[in-house]
């Protein structure tokens, strides 16, 4: 028999944490305010060594509390796997609850042999208000069966256990928010600060189970963990992905928020424009098919020069094609970017499999880590197709799934783009004096781009290259960008 011993129960904590199944950030939530910690559990079916954990755990739970019972049933959809399995261990049978009862045939909204009077456990995967466990019950309860007991995976500790109770409901968690918090901040996974911002969410978001909030009204609720409000300092410890950490790093302690787009056709002038502006970029953005005498001893310079000032480089490649094909030209062909690319760029056009594409351009585990993309959301060109259902879903690649952890932000145009503060917002179309070119490029100012619309990064090209002094110009960029970022974050 599986006892819940401390270890195991950190060890699982840790690896939620790890594989996307619970994150802070800034998230929209089913009853209307905005969390700073978000969970999904539907991952959970993506690791079966973690299904195994969890649910070898909620059997010792049940074991331990003697919770016996006739059936066991799962509240849809995320814990039907879950009771499914505590089903097997404990050879008690299962009930199934309908979403819709059935148009047709037995129109059954609990699926299963059971007779009025049985009792039945109720297994669920996380509890805010309470309102989905009290769902199940209530069709359970209209077929005559009893329920006394739930066993859930998380609570979120905004109400749900009493919501439940008042029903006649117990319910025993294995987690509880306040403990996944302070086991992360005891392992060095988050900081002091985050515990704070989460626990003062918490405090001010008791929920009743009709979705309305426990003496309280949405506006007064704290939002600390909007990503805009947020420092660099604080998000690198959010990022998922050690490279975008290591970016957020460098433009704190360097003190700028300013990528330079070197769009110049002549290796050595983006070499002279590299060694002049390094010290005011966290980046330098290529576009290396515009160059004409491309050679790999270009890309030797370049790379020195990178180290000597301290900038990551960002091939601005704009990858679309299939996973297959994307995986060849980032590692293969006359330029190699993956070998030299710290970042590179690529549309969401294709789905998921644009970033898995990347990866396998990758030769190991190790060389991923060194190595991200920023994923194109939306376009500064006047006239762009990309709309609202687009950006939505190219925010779902950035931040759910299994290759978030390769995803360094998002270029777009407004902070309506992503909430979740690891994510870096780069935002191109940036130029003191606004307007737009004679091919559609739209331009806002250094201020505007990082107040109004949430730009973490400013790509500047054209207003610097075709500045009289370049170095200067770079210089004004950066001051402006980051005057403007840390006002944003004073507020
Ligand atoms: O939507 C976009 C995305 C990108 S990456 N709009 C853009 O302008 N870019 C790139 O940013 C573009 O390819 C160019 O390299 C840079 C903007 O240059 P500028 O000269 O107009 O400042």
């Amino acid at each position: 028999m599986v006892t819940k011993s401390e270890d195991q129960m950190k060890a699982l904590a840790l690896k939620l944490f790890e594989i996307n199944a619970f994150k802070f950030g800034d998230f929209k939530m089913k009853v209307g305010v905005n969390s700073p910690v978000y969970f999904d559990l539907r991952v959970i079916v993506s690791y079966p060594d973690v299904m195994q954990t969890v649910s070898d755990l909620l059997v010792a739970q049940i074991k331990e509390l003697k919770l016996s019972s006739k059936h066991v049933c799962g509240v849809p959809y995320t814990a039907l796997p879950l009771a499914t399995i505590v089903s097997l261990q404990q050879q008690t049978p299962m009930l199934v609850r309908r979403k819709e009862a059935k148009a047709y045939g037995t129109k059954k909204l609990i699926e299963g042999i059971f007779q009025a009077g049985d009792t039945c456990l109720i297994v669920e995967d996380v509890v805010t208000s309470g309102s989905s466990i009290l769902e199940t019950v209530r069709d359970l309860q209209s077929e005559g069966i009893v329920v006394t007991d739930a066993v859930v995976v998380v609570d979120r500790e905004q109400g749900g256990a009493a919501n439940v109770a008042k029903h006649g409901v117990r319910m025993h968690s294995l987690f509880t928010l306040s403990y996944l918090l302070n086991t992360l901040h005891e392992e060095g996974r988050i900081e002091r600060s985050t515990v704070d911002a989460v626990a003062k969410y918490i405090a001010a978001t008791q929920i009743n189970t009709d979705g309305s909030f426990i003496g309280g009204d949405k506006a007064s609720i704290p939002n600390d963990f909007s990503r805009t409000k947020l420092t660099y300092e604080i998000r690198a410890n959010l990022a998922k992905s050690p490279l975008t950490k290591r970016l957020f790093t460098l433009m704190a302690t360097k003190k700028t928020n300013l990528c330079l787009a070197a769009d110049l056709s002549k290796a050595d002038d983006v070499l002279d424009l590299a060694n002049k502006c390094g010290p005011y970029i966290c980046m330098l953005k290529t576009h290396v098919d515009i160059i004409e005498d491309f050679s790999e001893a270009f890309i030797t310079n370049l790379k020195t020069v990178a180290k000597k000032h301290n900038f990551l480089i960002l091939e601005d490649r704009k990858f679309a094609d299939i996973g297959n094909t994307v995986s060849q030209q980032y590692g293969k062909g006359m330029y190699k970017i993956a070998s030299w690319a710290n970042l590179v760029t690529a549309h969401t056009l294709p789905g998921r499999s644009i970033v898995q594409g990347l990866k396998a351009g990758l030769s190991n585990d190790n060389a991923r880590k060194e190595r991200g993309v920023f994923l194109l959301a939306e376009m500064s060109a006047k006239g762009n197709l990309i709309d609202e259902k687009y950006k939505e879903s190219s925010n779902k690649i950035a931040t759910e799934g299994g290759d978030a952890d390769f995803v360094s932000g998002v270029v777009c145009q407004s902070s309506t783009c992503f909430g979740f503060p690891g994510l870096i917002q780069l935002t191109p179309g940036v130029k003191i004096d606004e307007g737009v070119d004679n091919l559609g490029q739209q331009y806002q100012t250094p201020e505007h781009v990082v107040k109004e619309r949430g730009a973490d990064i400013g790509i500047v090209g054209r207003g610097i290259l075709q500045a009289a002094n370049v170095e200067k110009a770079a210089a004004t960029y950066r001051d402006r960008l980051w005057a403007a970022y840390l006002e944003r974050v004073s507020k």
